[in-house]
């Protein structure tokens, strides 16, 4: 039986009549997305339609997820929310903490070592309040999120941004900051601005090289890292419904590569199967009877184009295997383009390892396929050139692959097979020890889904390229970059040209899932006498304290802290990797804020210059000395900053070092939710040119702060230091009730204040 299955058979209940009752308030055949939607309102109905990309709406979520690294942060807040219970099904899993050095079971025991502190409180914080926890090494958090608690039609938010690849299985699953779960789980509505839509059509049928993941790759190049903000993007067509479950899961995952709020897929056939392998035939059944509310209505696939805001369309026959890199995740090339691009842009060519699995790419059949590769090494007598590593995504994956055999066949070419745990996938990679910083270039090729400088290993000098796990399995074996499985051939150990076969594989396994133990651990029926505990001495955890709201008086003669140039994703604000320790500790955590961020005035990253004495030194410690003298300061950055992770320290870190606003020319999605949350100013150029109107010893007058309304755009005076000034318009989208967190210091200000009144 699934957990919580009453909660799902709700969600069907109520289906039929909240969608009959959206057909007729719309007057139009609805998307799966609009159905979803409007079954999770939290006023139950709505009188009018919500306008697309403009109005903010209050949804019911039915569930809540959160992993290790972001848990700390959400838990810290919510035990300051004032109630003894989650109000939603919610679940924290330890997968972001454990270091991938030498393989599994001895990573593993270091993790214990070294975070035991942290997995303590979490497992005690979940114990407490209700919540199922999942133990270091159990899996990575979307992938058991799929195997057990998504179900076809639930919404659900999660605290780290790949929540999204729960839409494999038909859901609205959308990654959210730490505090957006604490709202949902403090049992209040959680508040998102209605989507604009985005169609994918799917003809044809992958076959051959061509996997699930290629179809994101190729989305990703058409979108790019920023055309899916603010869309929910939905998938159909024949070529949806011929793919695996976990295949859908793999395109929903990358999703986030493409800033999308979430993406999702229709129920069908793969879904049944799936939900029916891992043991959740009482979904199925539940599913099946509310069948014609679980996709889009028939009319709207038939004539997309009226239906979506943007449609795209992708023949699956034609497509071709892709690898995306180096450096971000849209940068696509067709397999067969490959040799001549990166002989132009002077790519390593030799492949230094091809790792597979993570949490979008371990799925049964992802790892049987690139399985059926590796056993041809030995067949066909070949060598295996790079080295190889596996990341399973759950224990019941890992366990099963062994029971079949796949791991033998991996470890006959050399493969070290990781924690199921994100390991490389987030900087949790002892590959140079301490030398990363200045490590060698070269390249890697990965089936995971993020391809930032230092991502995997934190050496910035490693071009990572990203790709399906058969296409990575295929090209680790051959060495190099530039091989194309589809046409070239690998000369064997006996000297004989040889060619890989193509890869096979099952959808799910032929025996059935097994496993012995999950690694989950249920919360105590009675919490009573659990004690949560945080050691006042600890380097890892920090209890924390309010933010105290944004003095309007003094955002006067303010100074520029940065001004970002280019890439500002939330791995240059706050970093990952050997900084993930720190997360459950607000003002240790806080020394790598913006250390990664380029200073458009010396193209250096960590190098800023503070203004009180005219030196130079690192942003934290520019920052501090602002905070010291009582001031507040301003970040300024490029386009779609923020984008990448949920975490919301990269908005809770500059404000405990007291900057107050930041100023961009466009925010990804959660960030920006993000920092509102956190009591800050979050604003945009009203034009973009004013971007270069801002010099490195500037200081801002906000003029009209005071007078802080929904959809009027703010002015801002900034002096520059040979005296002259510019006047700028700069606009920002908090509504009424955001501009409330504003004035209270934080949203969880205000949840505080309503629970005690
Ligand atoms: C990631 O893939 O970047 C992470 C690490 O999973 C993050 C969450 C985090 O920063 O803890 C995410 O995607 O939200
Ligand atoms: Fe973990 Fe990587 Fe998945 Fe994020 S994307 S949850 S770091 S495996």
């Amino acid at each position: 039986m699934a957990f919580d299955f009453e909660m799902i058979q709700q969600v069907y209940d109520r289906m039929e009549a909240n969608v009959s009752a959206a057909r007729k308030l719309i007057g139009r055949p609805l998307t799966l997305t609009e159905k979803i939607l409007y079954n999770h309102l939290w006023e139950n109905s709505a009188s009018e339609p919500f306008k697309r990309g403009v109005d903010y709406v209050d949804f019911a979520p039915d569930r809540v997820a959160c992993q290790d690294a972001t848990a700390q942060m959400a838990l810290l807040q919510f035990m300051h929310a004032g109630k003894p219970k989650v109000a939603v099904p919610t679940t924290v899993h330890c997968d972001h903490l454990i270091q991938a050095k030498q393989g599994a079971s001895a990573d593993l025991k270091r993790a214990n070592e070294t975070s035991n502190e942290v997995f303590d409180f979490l497992g005690s914080v979940s114990n407490k309040y209700g919540i199922g926890f999942w133990n270091p090494g159990a899996c990575i958090i979307h992938q058991v999120v799929l195997e057990n608690y998504a179900f076809p039609g639930g919404m659900m938010i999660g605290t780290d941004s790949h929540t999204v690849n729960a839409g494999g299985l038909g859901m609205i699953a959308v990654g959210v900051g730490g505090a957006d779960a604490v709202d949902v789980m403090a049992g209040m509505a959680w508040e998102l601005k209605f989507p604009k839509l985005i169609g994918v059509k799917l003809t044809g049928k992958l076959s051959g090289w061509t996997a699930p993941k290629d179809v994101i790759l190729k989305v990703a190049d058409i979108l790019t890292v920023k055309g899916g903000t603010g869309a929910i993007i939905e998938y159909f067509g024949e070529g949806a419904i011929s793919m695996s479950c976990t295949g859908k899961g793999t395109i929903c995952n990358m999703g986030a590569e493409v800033g999308a709020t979430t993406s999702t897929f229709g129920y069908d056939e793969s879904m049944d199967r799936y939900l029916r392998a891992t043991g959740r035939a009482d979904v199925a059944d539940a599913a099946n009877k509310v069948k014609a509310h679980l996709t889009g209505d028939p009319e709207v696939y038939a004539n997309p184009e009226a239906y979506f805001d943007q449609v795209i369309e992708i023949d699956l026959s034609a497509l071709e295997p892709h690898l995306n890199g180096p450096f971000t995740p849209d940068l696509a090339t067709p397999i067969s383009k490959m040799a001549e691009i990166a002989k132009k842009n002077d790519w390593p060519l030799q492949v230094e390892v091809g790792l597979i699995g993570s949490c979008t790419n371990s799925s049964y059949e992802d790892i049987s396929r690139a399985a059926s590769l590796a056993k041809q090494v030995s067949e066909k007598n070949l060598k295996t050139k790079s080295k190889f590593t596996i990341t399973p995504g759950s224990e019941q994956v890992r366990y099963t692959i062994e029971r079949d055999g796949l791991i033998d066949t991996f470890d006959r070419i050399g493969a070290t097979v990781f924690a199921n745990a994100c390991g490389p996938c987030i900087g949790m990679w002892d590959r140079y020890g301490d030398k990363a910083a200045d490590g060698p270039r070269n390249t890697i090729v990965h089936s995971f889904n993020r391809n930032f400088a230092k991502r995997a290993d934190g050496n910035p000098n490693t071009l990572a390229f990203v790709g399906s796990p058969e296409l990575v399995t295929a090209i680790a074996i051959a060495g190099r970059l530039d091989f194309n499985p589809l046409t070239d051939t690998l000369i064997n150990e006996d000297g004989e040209e040889v060619r890989l076969d193509e890869p096979r594989g099952y959808e799910l396994p032929p025996e059935g899932f097994a496993v012995e133990d999950s690694g989950y651990v249920a919360p105590a029926a009675d919490a009573s006498q659990v004690a949560v505990k945080v050691d006042p001495e600890s380097q890892r955890l920090q209890l924390l304290d309010p933010f105290v709201a944004i003095d309007v008086a003094k955002m006067k003669n303010i100074p520029l802290l940065i001004k970002a140039q280019g890439k500002c994703t939330t791995d240059h604000i706050s970093m990952a990797g050997p900084w993930l320790r720190y997360r459950g500790h607000l003002d240790n955590i806080a020394n790598n804020t913006l250390i990664g961020a380029v200073n458009a005035f010396n193209e250096k990253t960590n190098f800023a210059k503070n203004q009180l004495n005219g030196e130079y030194g690192a942003v934290p410690e520019t920052q501090r000395a602002y905070k010291k003298e009582g001031l507040y300061s301003i970040v300024v950055g490029d386009h779609n900053y923020g984008e990448g992770s949920s975490r919301e320290h990269a908005a809770m870190q500059p404000r405990h070092l007291g900057v107050a606003a930041v100023l961009v020319k466009s925010f990804a999605r959660i960030h920006e939710t993000n920092l509102k949350k956190q009591g800050m100013l979050a604003l945009t150029f009203a034009n973009e040119a004013d971007y270069d109107l801002i010099q490195e010893d500037d200081r801002f007058d906000f003029i009209d702060l005071d007078q802080f309304a929904p959809g009027k755009p703010l002015t801002l005076v900034l002096s520059h230091r040979d005296g002259s000034s510019d006047r700028i318009q700069v606009n920002h989208s908090y509504n009424a009730s955001q501009i409330s967190w504003f004035n209270a210091g934080s949203a969880l200000n205000v949840i505080k204040r309503e629970s005690a009144a």
